[in-house]
């Protein structure tokens, strides 16, 4: 592709001005063909961005190494720059736009003399969809054009797209010194830019995902009365032969990508169940013209997370990774073949070369006795969705799909049961709002620790997040046939920390059980404090045998863990100050009062 098949005026004057400020040797325009990716594999393996594998075992697949310190989202380098502090509100870092432009200059000044700088069209959501949305990232990291190449529709059919004056958010990213002391991840949403430099680690680069169709969309969502979520989409079709949608939030590494491919267990099998993935980690949903939601997934592919990985866990994501997959920071075996922590087989007994590039041998510590990964607990593969059994056959459509049901979830030790439904709208709105879980490896913080972390959208909301409920709850009144709203813990652990819940397939049981709503057919339900539950024997345990009483234990609600989390709630709520939609403390007290009568 040449620049004078570039038309876009705007396009190209942008392009020259971050040209003379990064000051690379060579731009190339990727056009999205075959031949100049696999050149690009090529430059990416000579300059040792990537590790060609075994390509009789696995066929078309790289491994890509990180720094070591540059393996997960760094939230607390991430801003929200608006003019106004408020704007951002108080869930989000903030800096006013001109200092964080002249910060980040100073940073990409000059950042990729003797590089080339890619420019990548790319549009999130199919090609010429009225609910898709174009960015064009530039980027010195062969690494990151290869990742978009999957994750994004990108090349010369987004142009053309774009022809003389579209629209698109203008993304810039440099690599620059991998410096976490330079570091920045910058959100200017007034003007549709986003700025990431000092990192290689994928979300933090890979622009068109949480900086995009989550930072940069939430905020042009809420403008134009559409929901840009941290979710996944799945069809379950139903022994009828019907397919159902639903969405589903989770926080980062809490079971999406695994929920929205699952195999049905045998039983369900039998019943004629069958699943189909529409995406693994962000859902755009608009209302239709009947006053029904629907979703479409503005990715092409999965970055998903590596270990656990295997094939009890996730058989169709085992089958999907076996070919066109860029692994990052796994452990590379001397077949040129990969393993992981909790990958099928065993670790290589004579070791291979571990993620931060080491050699490792299993059973490995370090001077304190703690055991050596040869993966990164945030390792991720990028694939595309078309690799996977289980795609749907509705991702290119336009319109998307329908939506049932939206799940919310969280990784909780205590407190929440295996699954229950909020009262409607309002309330499903205060359920998703108050949600919190666990800290995992997918970012950079201390594992383990609770967090409120609100529809799953904590780091990435990118407005304050008062405004956010508040979308929500006008959303609702928009509709006129809204999903139920459900909630789910698929983490509640025993006396011995030790999970009650087999999970994965088995979570069809529930999800069963949430569509038997919806369909008005569950209707036996029991009215708890915090919603309606499944009596046990709704659900349905055939071919699970679990020890007598667990299905209790799941459902179980206890008053006074459900007292504490009031207070939690009550301090998250505080911070907002006057913003908090009123109606979200009316639910509070709701909760509270329904909690202290005796129902
Ligand atoms: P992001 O890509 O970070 O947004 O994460 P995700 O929500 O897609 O998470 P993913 O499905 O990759 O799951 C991450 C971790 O949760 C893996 O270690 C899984 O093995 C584990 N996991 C997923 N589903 C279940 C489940 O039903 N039960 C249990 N116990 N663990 C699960
Ligand atoms: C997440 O952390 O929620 C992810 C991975 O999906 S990343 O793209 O790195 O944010
Ligand atoms: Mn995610």
């Amino acid at each position: 592709m040449t620049k004078s098949h570039i038309h876009n005026k705007k396009l190209i004057a942008w392009v020259n001005k971050m040209v003379r400020m990064c000051e690379p040797d060579e731009i190339v325009w990727i056009d999205g063909s075959n031949e100049q990716r696999k050149k690009l594999e090529e430059e990416a393996i000579t300059g040792g961005e990537l590790i060609p594998l075994n390509q009789a075992k696995l066929p078309d697949c790289f491994l890509h190494r990180t720094s070591i310190d540059d393996v997960a989202r760094t939230e607390h380098l991430t801003f929200i720059c608006t003019k106004r502090k408020r704007d951002a509100g108080p869930n989000n870092n903030w800096m006013p736009p001109g200092l964080a432009y002249r910060k980040a200059k100073a940073i990409f000044k000059g950042a990729m003399r003797a590089r080339t700088m890619y420019v990548i069209p790319f549009s999130m959501g199919p090609v010429g969809s009225p609910f898709s949305k174009i960015g064009v990232e530039l980027t010195d990291s062969c690494y990151v054009v290869l990742n978009m190449l999957i994750m994004t529709r990108a090349g010369e059919p987004v142009l053309r797209q774009l022809e003389e004056n579209g629209e698109f958010t203008k993304c810039l990213h440099s690599k620059a010194q991998l410096d976490i002391n330079k570091r920045l991840i910058l959100h200017f949403p007034q003007d549709n830019t986003i700025w990431s430099v000092g990192s290689g680690y994928g979300g933090n680069v890979l622009l068109g995902k949480k900086c995009l169709s989550l930072r940069i969309a939430s905020y042009l969502a809420r403008r134009e009365h559409w929901l840009a979520e941290h979710m996944l989409i799945m069809g379950i079709e139903e022994p009828n032969g019907q397919i159902k949608y639903i969405v589903a939030a989770f926080p980062s590494a809490c079971g999406k990508t695994n929920l929205a491919m699952l195999v049905p267990p045998e039983g369900l099998k039998k019943k004629g169940y069958r699943i189909w993935t529409v995406g693994d980690d962000i859902a755009w949903m608009r209302i239709d013209s009947d006053g029904t939601l629907w979703a479409i997934n503005p990715e092409s592919g999965f970055f998903g997370v590596v270990p656990g990985t295997n094939s009890k866990t996730n058989p169709n994501m085992v089958e999907t990774i076996k070919k066109n997959t860029i692994y990052t920071n796994v452990l590379l075996k001397p077949d040129g073949t990969l393993w992981w922590e909790g990958a099928d087989g065993e670790a290589p007994p004579t070791g291979g070369v571990d993620w931060r590039g080491q050699p490792w041998v299993p059973g490995a510590v370090d001077a304190l006795g703690k055991p050596i990964l040869g993966a990164h607990p945030n390792s991720r593969f990028t694939v595309s969705i078309t690799n996977c059994p289980s795609a749907s056959f509705r991702l290119e459509q336009h319109h998307g799909v329908p939506i049932s049901a939206i799940v919310f979830g969280g990784r909780r030790a205590h407190l929440a049961p295996l699954v229950y439904e909020s009262f409607g709208w309002q309330h499903g709105v205060f359920v998703g709002a108050t949600m919190a879980s666990e800290l995992t490896a997918a970012q950079v913080g201390k594992i383990g620790q609770v967090r409120r972390d609100p529809m799953a959208m904590l780091p990435f909301c990118g407005y304050n997040m008062a405004d956010y409920f508040r979308h929500w709850l006008d959303m609702g009144r928009r509709m006129t046939k809204r999903p139920q709203i459900f909630h789910v813990n698929w983490f509640r652990t025993d006396a011995q920390g030790k999970f009650l819940w087999p999970g994965f397939g088995e979570n069809l049981r529930v999800l069963e059980w949430i569509l038997d709503r919806c369909n008005n057919k569950a209707e036996a339900v029991v009215k708890t404090p915090v919603g309606y539950i499944p009596r046990a024997s709704d659900i349905d345990m055939t071919g699970l045998e679990l020890p007598s009483g667990t299905l209790k234990k799941l459902l179980a609600i206890d008053k006074k863990e459900w007292f504490e989390e009031l207070k939690g709630i009550k301090a998250f709520f505080k911070q907002f100050k006057k913003d908090l939609p009123q109606e979200l403390w009316q639910e509070y007290e709701d909760l509270k009062s329904r909690l202290e009568s005796n129902e």
